[in-house]
């Protein structure tokens, strides 16, 4: 029974799809995970293990996980990947000194089997920021036109006013209907 069920779940599009917010501690992915949900800014503070809550745009379900980016928790990201449908990368486009490290982190992960079948968004977070990098200048430094094997898109954003996050959402919305 649980099994038709699941399978009957799958037929009519109504299972949750995995989403999983990597990047460097300081991005602004907590914030990103509950402006989807509130469309609020809210007080974050360091992500201790995960947060994960459930997000839904126009039927289409996913299961957003939120994982801490510390140096010491970047080691376990990769027990999260399993089923994961698309990574969101939140870049802090004010942080150019660490930008080099978030590539390296975005083409080892890329390289996981478990994710060989997952989308990229990328989001330049922090725009509102008057020394932020633009969202090209991001994507050129992250040499987001080398991933060949994975769909990805790169999207400007700010955190606190929500602005950017409604297209993210679409993109993710056509990226599941499309696979
Ligand atoms: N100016 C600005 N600050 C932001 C933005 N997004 C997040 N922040 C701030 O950046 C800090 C880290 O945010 P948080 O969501 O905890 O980052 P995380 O470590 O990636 O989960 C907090 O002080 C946020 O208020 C943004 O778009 N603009
Ligand atoms: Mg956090």
């Amino acid at each position: 029974m649980g099994l038709l069920f699941a399978k009957l779940m799958t037929i009519f599009g109504d299972r949750e799809h995995k989403v999983i917010i990597v990047g460097l501690d300081n991005a602004g992915k907590t914030t990103i995970l509950y402006q989807f949900l509130t469309k609020e800014a809210v007080h974050t503070s360091p992500t201790i293990g995960s947060n994960v809550e459930e997000i839904s745009v126009r039927k289409t379900r996913f299961l957003v996980w939120d994982i801490g980016g510390q140096e010491s928790l970047r080691a376990s990201w990769n027990s999260y990947y399993c089923n994961t449908e698309i990574v969101i990368l939140v870049v802090d486009s004010t942080d150019r000194e660490r930008l080099t490290l978030t590539r390296e982190e975005l083409h080892r992960m890329l390289a996981h089997e478990d994710l060989q079948n997952a989308a990229v968004l990328v989001l330049a977070n922090k725009q509102d920021m008057k020394d932020s990098m633009t969202a090209a200048e991001i994507s050129q430094c992250l040499t987001l036109s080398s991933i060949t094997g994975h769909s990805w898109h790169v999207q400007a954003c700010c955190a606190l006013t929500g602005e950017g996050l409604p297209a993210s959402l679409d993109w993710m919305r056509s990226r599941v209907l499309a696979s």
